[in-house]
């Protein structure tokens, strides 16, 4: 029997990742740039034992169908192949997320897995070489192996491709990141056909794959100067970009509710009454704002005017992967 356990915190892209080069390996098309979040975080347990007859998944407690199980399962057998042992494994994963709002993260899941496989199999990885494998799994669980602000160079192989933590003098801890959760009944496009279905199709692509590089440059920048107005501009102006690209694509989507909407013209409103910050969208409706801890609670207070306080969540930066401890091995 080999155990591992391990704890990874999400993170949000400031930067995005939308779209893939390599759909096997997880090779993304641009670079992209992301802090990691103390407030939602999964804790992974994984046993390997040449007495299980096949993977089993379990996520905060309830044993996963088929087509969840085989995302797990060919993670697994990365692992599996880079350690040289061929065992099945039980696989238990709990999500810790402040309301029950459908947060369910890849990114902080499969660095979780990546963490408890490391440790499970004696893989022994640098975090390089734990980025890259996580990657694997997940391309946005590449930069929850660190905390803070993270960078994932694109590369262009499975060597050159992984995240990297970014030198900021620990300006991270004087942010925060207010999440507004919004409830979606409609039918969501995963992020995984998103961006393909982005890629193959949209007007807009290649345009975005410059404003990308270009926007990268200018969030580094912010972040070497603790420039708070400028990382805030880059942040919200890139989420636009990104999100035009949905709508130049065959069949067009979007991601945003009349909800969501409704929290980025708050976003707007505070702005021009003076308060400092700003907002991103990921592949779904939440809708998060950015900005400085010394103003959060009072952004807070602001946001509960519009939307209830169970929808709202503070975060301030998090952690990086960790190794937790397992019960004894058997
Ligand atoms: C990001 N997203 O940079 C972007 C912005 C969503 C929008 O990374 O297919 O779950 O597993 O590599 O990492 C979500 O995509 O996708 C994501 P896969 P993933 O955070």
């Amino acid at each position: 029997m080999h155990n591992g356990k391990a704890r990874a915190f999400t993170n949000i892209a400031l930067i995005k990742y939308w779209g893939k080069k390599d759909q096997q390996l997880i090779l993304p098309m641009n670079s992209s740039l992301s802090l990691t979040l103390d407030a939602f975080y999964t804790e992974t347990s994984v046993s390997f034992s040449k007495d299980y007859t096949q993977d089993l998944f379990y996520l905060d407690g309830e044993l996963q169908d088929e087509k969840a199980t085989q995302k797990v399962s060919r993670f697994l057998q990365l692992a599996r192949e880079q350690a040289g042992i061929f065992e099945h494994a039980l696989v238990y994963s709990q999500n810790f997320v402040p309301t029950a709002a459908g947060l369910a993260s890849s990114a902080s899941g499969l660095a979780a897995l990546a963490g408890a496989c490391n440790d499970a199999l004696g893989l022994n990885l640098s975090t390089t070489e734990l980025s890259r494998l996580a990657r694997k799994g997940s391309g946005s669980a590449c930069r929850s192996i660190y905390g803070g602000f993270v960078e994932w160079k694109k590369g262009h192989s499975d060597q050159s491709s992984y995240a990297l933590p970014m030198a900021s003098n620990h300006w991270e801890d004087d942010l925060a990141m207010i999440f507004i959760l919004i409830n979606d009944k409609a039918k969501k496009v995963s992020s995984r056909n998103g961006m393909q279905q982005t890629v193959e199709t949209s007007l807009y692509y290649d345009d975005w794959l410059k404003a990308a590089d270009a926007d990268i440059k200018k969030a580094q920048e912010a972040i070497e100067n603790h420039d708070f107005h400028a990382l805030g501009q880059v942040t919200e102006t890139n989420c636009l970009k990104m999100h035009a690209t949905t709508l130049a694509a065959s069949p067009p989507f979007t991601y945003w509710t009349p909800d969501s909407l409704k929290a980025m013209n708050k976003v707007y409103a505070m702005r021009d009454a003076g308060q400092d910050c700003y907002f991103t969208m990921d592949a779904g409706p939440n809708v998060k704002v950015l900005c400085q801890k010394k103003d959060s609670q009072k952004i807070y207070e602001e946001l509960q005017k519009e939307f209830p306080e169970q929808q709202l969540v503070m975060a301030y930066a998090g952690k990086g992967v960790e190794s937790l401890e397992t019960e004894v091995a058997k």
